[in-house]
């Protein structure tokens, strides 16, 4: 909301007084617990930079010792920084990584050449994955992050290196298209149309992707707050580049965010069949069926189904995007961890829960949870 050229003033004050008490909380609560930040603490700086709020008046306790939010997120990446250099992969997510490259860049803060060397070995080196995949989600904020290093002239160790990271990016981006105009899939396609535009490409260039997310918009599929904050900038024709030179001065004040309602499909009364099957990491399957009302989403599903089955239990953990599934039958994978319970579908991984078809399968790397 903050990178458009309209705003609601009066709602966007107080999602930002919302940001200053539970976010800010919620960051303090997880580094007192010693887990990591990154990613949370350069989304808050951001948000913050958004809205010309003066970051150095904002602290966070380590310990006895107050300190603003620039020196813990320097703290941050260095950390994760030193952990890469020796377990070869971030304790967060390269996603999270670039987040906070991004953020030090557009808060003019210099990031060191031993940080970004990593991230640009890391997109020479084809390391950005989501699952077995390829994550377009987070090629767009390594693109994004490694153009402001460009466009901040921040010395790099191989500026050849730097160019050739940013060239591969792009493409595999555009490479991603699929033939509804959806880059990567429905929820990555925002970020890939900032990022393309971030590295220069026309808006011209982006019209299908940016049609197909107007069309999702209206549909309703973006109904998560996270989902919102990263397809807004590109409706808008921003990127969260646009922040590193964010002046809120004369601010038109026009926005109406009168509340629309959309059609929601009416299906009282309707039941579905909705077949479970549970894979763990040792190949033991265990299958179920339920009978669901129509519509209802995954997580719904699960949560009958648990109260039906005595032999099936659930966990979950919150997540900016909302509940992670997070323990199937007692077999645990946690957000933190490097084994996930990954949900497919017909063989497929699914984008959302919803109740059509639902397998959950565990292997090492990951556990699967299928659904039909
Ligand atoms: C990294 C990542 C993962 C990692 C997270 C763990 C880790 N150690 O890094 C792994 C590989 C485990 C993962 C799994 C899945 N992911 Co994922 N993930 C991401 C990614 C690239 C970055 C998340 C992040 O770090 N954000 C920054 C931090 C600051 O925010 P956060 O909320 O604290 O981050 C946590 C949550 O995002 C959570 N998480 C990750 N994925 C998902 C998915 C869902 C549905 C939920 C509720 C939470 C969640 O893990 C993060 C790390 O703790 C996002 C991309 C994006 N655009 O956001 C996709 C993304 C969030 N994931 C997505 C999906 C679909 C999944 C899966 C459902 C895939 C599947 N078919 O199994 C599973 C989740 C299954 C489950 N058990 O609930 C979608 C969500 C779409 C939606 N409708 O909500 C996204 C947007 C990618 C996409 N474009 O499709 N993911």
């Amino acid at each position: 909301m903050r990178l458009s050229n309209q705003h609601n003033l009066l709602k966007e004050s107080q999602y930002l007084i919302q940001l200053n008490t539970r976010f800010l909380e919620d960051i303090q609560s997880t580094l007192n617990n010693g887990k990591p930040v990154l990613g949370r603490l350069a989304l808050y700086i951001m948000a913050l930079k958004a809205s010309c709020h003066d970051l150095n008046s904002v602290t966070l306790l380590t310990g006895e010792k107050s300190e603003p939010l620039i020196t813990h997120l320097k703290k941050q990446i260095e950390l994760e920084k030193d952990y890469m250099a020796f377990s070869h992969r971030p304790q967060t997510n390269y996603y999270q990584y670039s987040l906070g490259i991004l953020a030090l860049c557009v808060s003019g803060v210099r990031v060191s050449s031993h940080v970004s060397h990593k991230l640009i070995h890391a997109a020479l080196h084809g390391h950005f994955k989501h699952g077995e995949s390829e994550s377009v989600d987070t090629l767009a904020m390594a693109g994004m992050a490694l153009q402001c290093l460009k466009e901040a002239e921040t010395p790099v160790k191989n500026t050849e290196e730097l160019d050739k990271a940013l060239a591969s990016i792009k493409q595999k981006i555009v490479d991603s298209q699929r033939d509804d105009g959806h880059l990567g899939n429905e929820f990555s396609t925002g970020l890939a149309v900032q990022a393309l535009l971030a590295m220069g490409s026309n808006v011209e260039d982006c019209t299908t992707s940016i049609k197909a997310l107007c069309s999702d918009a209206r549909r309703g599929i973006y109904h998560n707050a996270m989902a919102i904050s990263q397809n807004l900038p590109a409706l808008q024709q921003r990127s969260y580049l646009h922040l590193r030179n964010k002046e809120c001065l004369n601010e038109d004040d026009s926005l109406d965010l009168d509340a629309v309602f959309l059609p929601t499909l009416s299906s009282v009364g309707v039941k579905v069949k909705v077949g479970v099957e549970v894979v763990k990491a040792d190949g033991k399957t265990s299958s179920y069926q339920i009978r669901v009302p129509s519509g209802v989403s995954l997580l719904e599903s699960l949560t009958l189904l648990q109260e039906q089955q005595t032999d099936f239990k659930f966990e979950k953990e919150d997540s900016l995007w909302g509940p992670f599934l997070s323990a199937i039958n007692g077999e645990h994978a946690r957000q933190t961890d490097r084994r996930y319970w990954h949900l497919a579908s017909d063989g497929k991984g699914l984008n959302q829960g919803k109740t059509h078809t639902l397998t959950v399968l565990s292997h090492n790397l990951c556990r699967k949870l299928s659904l039909t």
